[in-house]
């Protein structure tokens, strides 16, 4: 009755933006990301009899207002006829450093809910529940270049290229660590009502998911930084033009841009994403990493810098 399972944040170099279906939260374009190494987090879920309501520790303290969210997600997971549950959620980052911790959360939540009912459901079934409670969590279930595709009914996840194949390293570089001013769900909701972009988004993202997935096979870093950089930049055009703007990025998100591009003009191998909140997150091969971490450590406004490589999928640590 009780499950502990981990799971590692991803970082989309295609984007998920915008629903198809925002009752069951079915993503409108696909994506393809990167799963990351040193960064996790850890979840153990006890269901209890004693309990008449569930309980939910992140970090070590209550989060009431998470708490709903995740009863959505332990419903799925094991009926609503289930037993209440016991939830400790660790993980070794910020959680409010807008690095995608609700991926690596949801995730390890789906795979240490399952296991804790005595399920024995495959990889991906739990990439689909953990989708339903957050769409960028499916990508976690699974380790190294990831692809989420959109089919029929529902979406299709797997691995495309393993980690060990193409080890490149991943460099976060933490501009603020303030709540977000919208949340991405609601974000991705405004695109889909305002923005005049929004449709071109939808409509090219299969154009930028092959080249991706060209790039990827191929371990074609100028190409697949090239394609990274643009459909990043496009997705955050799509939110800048909605009524009222989302605009994430902060005066050092700006000059991190600056400081990749510097990077660039000397010859090191690294591109930018940035996701729904103003951290940069740098993509370079391993032997610029030193760079790369010296330049964003010294951009103004950085607060801290994290460094990762490409990791593997969610993972069941215990069951008693
Ligand atoms: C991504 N993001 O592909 C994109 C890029 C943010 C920008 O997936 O509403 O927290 O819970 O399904 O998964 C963040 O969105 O959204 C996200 P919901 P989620 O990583």
């Amino acid at each position: 009755m009780r499950a502990t399972a981990r799971a590692q944040p991803n970082i989309a170099l295609i984007k998920y933006w915008g629903k198809r279906d925002s009752g069951r939260n079915l993503p409108a374009v696909g994506s393809i990301s990167v799963t990351l190494d040193e960064l996790f987090t850890t979840m153990n879920v006890e269901l209890d009899s004693s309990l008449y309501l569930d309980e939910l520790q992140v970090n070590g303290r209550s989060v009431p207002s998470l708490l709903p969210r995740v009863t959505r997600c332990l419903d799925a997971v094991l009926g609503a006829d289930r037993l209440c549950a016991r939830v400790i959620s660790e993980s070794n980052f910020p959680i409010a450093a807008g690095l995608a911790s609700s991926a690596s959360s949801f995730a390890a939540l789906v795979v240490a809910a399952s296991a804790a009912g005595g399920g024995d459901r495959s990889t991906s079934e739990l990439a689909a529940l953990a989708g339903q409670a957050s769409g960028s969590a499916a990508r976690s279930l699974y380790g190294g270049f990831v692809e989420l595709r959109n089919e029929g009914d529902g979406i299709a996840v797997g691995t495309i290229l393993e980690s060990e194949a193409w080890p490149l390293r991943v460099i976060a570089a933490v501009t603020s660590t303030a709540p977000k001013p919208v949340s991405s769900g609601a974000a991705m909701e405004a695109s889909r009502k305002t923005s005049p972009f929004y449709s071109r988004w939808v409509e090219e993202q299969d154009i930028d998911l092959s080249i991706a997935r060209d790039a990827i096979a191929a371990r074609d870093f100028g190409k697949l930084a090239s394609i990274a950089e643009h459909n990043c930049l496009k997705m955050h055009s799509v939110m800048w033009a909605s009524r009222p703007p989302v605009v994430y990025w902060n005066a050092a998100t700006l000059a991190c841009l600056e400081r990749v591009r510097e990077l660039q003009a000397d010859g090191v191998s690294a591109f930018f994403t940035i996701d729904a909140g103003p951290q940069v997150k740098v993509i370079c091969l391993s032997g610029n990493e030193p760079q790369v971490v010296e330049a964003l450590s010294n951009t103004p406004g950085v607060e801290s810098v994290l460094a990762s490589g490409i990791g593997a999928g969610a993972v069941l640590v215990n069951v008693d």
